[in-house]
């Protein structure tokens, strides 16, 4: 089939479908790369080279437009690693999943298949575990050609350490002599190492950090600007690999009170965040103290330096002082839940894939403690949650593959599932 035939059937279905906002997966198979067909451009003295297809499947996914039907949820096991606590996707076609055992290995799954051999093995490097371990997993954008990855962990004397590493000949199997420590970050107490580590639509490395543990923030260094600890980071890894550097947006650069590597403050232990793949917006679950779990929302447009608010706040509520707390510059959350519902929020992600169409343009986001699982959505210029369901889960992270599917982690059991209709 030619590509202008193509051209048609995409017209047609663009044209027969009801609605532009609904989503047309089209599967193609190369049946011919033809170097010796040609036609001409449009300026009419180009020649190109054309392409033979067959179709092997058109899928016209009902309307993404927000359903007044909250997804109903089920949960398809597909592999099982010890204490998994996240979740990733390298973006390079095989689809593969990585799910990080906190002791410190990551496991890699294709093709549905857990492989035996761990991708990456570093436990002797790693303190392990209540909130301390293996914790964050990222891979850059254009990692197919790059073949290095980043993880956060905290090392065996207790400091949060961000690095790189590569992958050998072998795609499946992470060489870990070739560890490049990117930044270390001291760490005053066990608990509340935050861990989340993402690729922004922007192409820079985004760190999540929890305000250094302990319980209240004894020492303020939520707010406090010369810290790295309570806040997002945002620095660029990519453009010089021996350094990395910081990003000339970043919005505290030039300004000596704050070290620039900060992009968002005020934050206790945002274990986990994410962006939306469609919107580029930011989803930032912040674990509360002993009262409020947190859900705040930024939009991609957003040039940063937001503050979260802790310790002055913990959800919407005043919590140091624990009333009248001056609340000026500050950003509150767009959801919350109390403590008769959970004990610690676990970020997850905005659904963007196909294959459950219910479910589309929710935000989904758990408790570890209670099981419970709510959805997020949209509705006009506001926000809407509800609990989807309570299940026996200890949720430790949510994980979208490259088609937008989501999946979750039992941290109790080791189990992963992907979530389905
Ligand atoms: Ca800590
Ligand atoms: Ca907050």
């Amino acid at each position: 089939m030619k590509a202008w035939l193509l051209f048609g059937l995409f017209l047609f279905l663009f044209l027969a479908t009801p609605s532009r906002a609904n989503l047309i997966s089209i599967r193609l198979l190369l049946t011919d790369w033809n170097q010796t067909q040609s036609q001409f451009d449009l300026n009419g003295d180009q020649k190109v080279n054309t392409l033979d297809f067959a179709i092997e499947s058109v899928t016209v996914a009902p309307s993404p437009s927000p359903s007044t039907v909250w997804p109903v949820l089920n949960f398809t096991p597909v592999a099982t690693v010890p204490s998994p606590v996240t979740i990733a996707s390298a973006h390079d076609g095989t689809n593969r999943l990585f799910v990080v055992e906190q002791s410190g290995r990551i496991h890699s799954i294709e093709n549905g298949n857990l492989v035996s051999t761990p991708f990456l093995t570093i436990t002797a490097r790693v303190s392990c575990c209540g909130e301390r371990g293996l914790l964050g997993l990222a891979f850059p954008p254009q990692f197919t050609s790059k073949q290095y990855f980043y993880v956060n962990y905290t090392n065996t004397s207790g400091n949060t350490v961000i690095s790189r590493f590569r992958v050998t000949s072998n795609p499946n199997v992470a060489d870990p002599n070739s560890e490049q420590i990117l930044l270390t970050i001291t760490q005053p107490f066990s608990n509340h190492n935050g861990g989340q580590l993402q690729f922004g639509p922007d192409g820079y490395l985004y760190i999540g950090m929890g305000d250094g543990g302990s319980s209240g923030d004894p020492q303020n260094r939520a707010q406090n600007p010369a810290e790295l600890l309570g806040k997002i980071l945002r620095i660029d890894s990519e453009s010089n690999l021996t350094q990395y550097q910081i990003p000339p947006t970043n919005p505290f650069v030039g300004n000596s009170a704050y070290r620039p590597e900060i992009w968002a403050l005020g934050l206790r232990n945002p274990w986990r965040f994410s962006f939306d793949k469609l919107t580029g917006d930011l989803l930032i679950a912040d674990v509360g103290q002993n009262q409020w779990e947190e859900l705040n929302w930024q939009s991609a447009a957003s040039t940063g330096g937001v503050n979260y608010g802790w310790r002055t706040m913990e959800g919407m509520h005043c919590f140091n002082p624990a009333s009248g707390c001056a609340q000026t510059g500050l950003t509150l959350p767009i959801a919350e839940y109390n403590h008769t519902l959970g004990c610690s929020i676990t970020g997850g992600y905005r659904y963007r894939g196909l294959q459950f169409p219910n479910l589309y343009g929710v935000y989904l986001y758990g408790d570890y403690c209670s099981g419970r699982i709510w959805g997020l959505r949209a509705q006009g210029t506001s926000w809407e949650t509800t609990q989807l369901i309570q299940t026996a889960y200890q949720i430790t992270t949510f994980g979208e593959d490259e088609q937008g599917e989501l999946f979750i982690a039992d941290y109790a059991s080791g189990t992963i599932y992907h979530i389905m209709p």
